[in-house]
């Protein structure tokens, strides 16, 4: 009995028993006491049950009493509130006297509009918001918040850090992992309503019987949480499954298995949300093996969902292995003639730039050329090429670049704008984020990953919101408050750090060749062209760039001509995407007042020197950050400082042989 107590006085002293490892994300928060009676819920539901245990679990000892009730509760209509706009998902939280008592009011016209009441009111406590007075509101921008899982059926992930897939296919469709309802709950709490199962390298056997039973049973643990299943979907699968000759979008026989599938999936998943498909780009089959088009294919697919309500979100990620145009160039020049020939239910989703995921790019030309059509954004989550899971890079910066890019199609429209899809009046709106989710104790392989996923949810709901705030928001849930300013000095500075030691100044896909790890800008004897570094630097004894103007790929081309004649002179190209839209001479002046190969260096330098800077501030956090999750982050910082000397020193090394240059006066050579 002694010891027990003594444990549970350390437990008082310290915070719980146990390992503090990540596992609980953003949402730490507890309760003093849990206290359901503290929260009346007016016409109970299962959904409102989970928004109620949510809040008797983390609502700090200040809030007397909170109740969940429907728009349309009488007591809630005599508020005469403004709920009018709020749409199906939308909530209001305010102070209110309800029969005489004040409560925190948490409405909105559905469930899970007031699930997401729930998870903003505890979020605005939990990040130092005052318990008085309370009044928030938000609708989100974009009505499809989803997150692609590249998680492959014998458990594998492509390009995923953080260990094996979540889904345990061999246990389903019988064993429920109570993971699974946690995966829901942090999906929830930020926002997110869909997540697409399988890698779009997808396998037909995702598309048979047994896994569409196996894929139900997530179904029913993610539906009370408001998040629907996808599946993405191999285009040759009526040849594979079917026994098909073709998979031709055009041939009858094609359309009704596909047909037929549709209908014995939404037997199973009555919710179901459609499918994602990769077609035609790197090796997967698609409609162009049957000189059909993109929008043959995708509508053909749309079809077969449409009359359950599904959607079909079709990648515009192409790039052909005969085709020696710019890689840059290729998605723009075959979607944007098929503007206004696809479906009601149809998305193009549309990675961010016009490359892959590089730490930087410019935003995607497709961006606000194709009015008539509703573009998805795709953004990568798992960090492919910034260091996977063990270098820190906050992508939040990353995310509002692109979003809060000028189009130039049409006065200040940004891509946030083109993507909401308000302006031409879409039905339909989508944002998707590779998920950097697997089975890792912290499920992202570190914690300072967690706040990617975290952003991108935040930011699908809501684009406009700022990479700092959420930021902030994320380090007072994840830490305790006393850290939080240095945590988001570490994070702001963090993606651009990364940019500075692998390829700055607009250079891209250097980093070792399949894995995607390390520098290797030398590498030029790879199959295709476009696989091998060499071809996007391009350097040689004169100059270093890609020259996408008109006296090269004319790339530029395909922006509105505002952002074209920017783009076309180095002199206006923003240093940041210089060597991205321009090849220039090595000794180029440029306003920084060094030339280009100095500029090169001491970027690169500023960005070793950047990890450096994070690596003492996270010292400095040792008193007030738990030992578990301090020692991984301290670690891990060690690993990236050594990388991105290496990605430094091995990339200057090359350039230096190649332009026969000297260091610039002042830098010493590494020893
Ligand atoms: O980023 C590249 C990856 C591939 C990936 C592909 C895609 C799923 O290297 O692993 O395949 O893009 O987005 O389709």
């Amino acid at each position: 009995a002694t010891a027990l107590a003594g444990l549970a006085m350390v437990a008082a002293a310290t915070g719980p028993a146990f390992a503090e490892d990540g596992y609980r994300l953003w949402l730490r928060q507890q309760a003093p006491v849990p206290a359901p009676d503290r929260i009346a819920v007016t016409a109970p539901s299962p959904k409102l049950a989970l928004a109620r245990a949510e809040l008797a679990r983390a609502l700090p000892a200040t809030v007397a009493s909170v109740t969940l009730a429907r728009s349309d509760d009488p007591r809630v209509v005599h508020l005469r509130l403004p709920t009018r706009s709020l749409g199906d998902e939308g909530y209001l939280v305010r102070t209110v006297t309800l029969d005489g008592a004040a409560t925190i009011l948490v409405t909105g016209h559905s469930d899970r509009a007031i699930l997401y009441g729930s998870f903003a009111l505890l979020r605005h406590l939990a990040t130092g918001g005052a318990a008085s007075g309370i009044a928030l509101s938000s609708t989100p921008r974009v009505k499809l918040r989803v997150l692609d899982h590249w998680d492959n059926l014998d458990g594998s992930v492509e390009r995923g850090y953080a260990g094996a897939s979540l889904w345990d296919w061999w246990t389903l469709p019988d064993f429920r992992d109570p993971r699974y309802t946690d995966y829901a709950r942090a999906n929830a709490s930020i926002g997110i309503n869909g997540t697409v199962l399988n890698n779009v390298n997808a396998k037909a056997d995702s598309l048979t019987a047994p896994y569409i039973a196996k894929a139900a049973t997530l179904a029913d643990v993610f539906r009370p949480w408001g998040i629907k299943v996808y599946l993405s979907a191999r285009f040759s699968a009526p040849i594979e499954l079917g026994g098909l000759k073709t998979a031709d979008p055009r041939d009858p026989a094609v359309a009704a298995w596909w047909r037929s599938k549709a209908d014995e999936i939404y037997r199973a998943i009555p919710d179901f949300g459609g499918f994602l498909v990769k077609a035609n780009s790197e090796g997967q089959p698609g409609p162009r093996d049957y000189n059909a088009t993109h929008a043959d294919g995708a509508n053909m697919l749309a079809r077969a969902v449409a009359p359950h309500g599904g959607v079909v979100m079709w990648r515009a990620f192409v790039y052909a292995d005969t085709d020696p145009e710019d890689r840059a160039k290729q998605a723009y020049t075959e979607f944007r003639p098929l503007d206004g020939s696809f479906d009601d239910n149809v998305l193009v989703q549309v990675k961010n730039g016009p490359i892959d995921f590089q730490p930087r790019e410019p935003f995607h030309p497709l961006f606000g050329a194709m009015p008539k059509t509703p573009l998805m954004p795709e953004f990568q989550i798992t960090r492919e090429y910034l260091g996977f899971a063990t270098h820190l890079a906050y992508l939040g910066p990353l995310f509002t670049e692109v979003l809060d890019a000028q189009t130039g199609r049409r006065p200040d429209q940004t891509v946030a704008d083109v993507i909401d899809g308000r302006a031409d009046h879409h039905a339909l709106s989508g944002m998707a984020g590779v998920a950097n989710i697997g089975r890792d104790r912290d499920w992202s392989g570190s914690t300072f990953n967690q706040a990617n996923w975290y952003a991108f949810g935040r930011l699908a709901w809501d684009p406009g919101l700022s990479a700092r705030d959420i930021a902030r928001e994320w380090a007072l849930q994840t830490f305790d408050a006393r850290a939080a300013d240095t945590v988001v000095a570490m994070m702001m500075p963090s993606r651009e750090a990364v940019v500075d030691y692998t390829g700055p100044l607009g250079l891209a896909h250097l980093m070792g060749t399949s894995a995607h790890y390390g520098p290797a800008p030398w590498v030029s004897d790879l199959q295709r062209p476009e696989w091998n570094p060499v071809y996007y630097h391009r350097a040689d004894r004169q100059g270093i760039g890609f020259d996408r103007t008109a006296s090269g790929s004319d790339a530029i081309a395909q922006y509105a001509p505002s952002l074209a004649r920017r783009y076309a002179d180095p002199q206006t190209t923003p240093l940041d995407e210089l060597l991205w839209f321009h090849h220039l001479p090595w000794t180029y002046a440029l306003s920084t007042g060094r030339t280009l190969w100095d500029e090169m260096v001491h970027r690169y330098d500023a960005g070793v020197a950047a990890v450096a800077v994070m690596a003492r501030e996270w010292d400095t956090l040792k008193p007030v950050v738990d030992a578990e999750r301090w020692q991984k982050t301290a670690t891990f910082l060690q690993i990236q400082q050594r990388e991105a000397q290496w990605w430094r020193d091995a990339s200057l090394a090359y350039w230096m042989s190649i332009n026969g240059l000297p260091l610039p006066v002042g830098v010493t050579p590494p020893a």
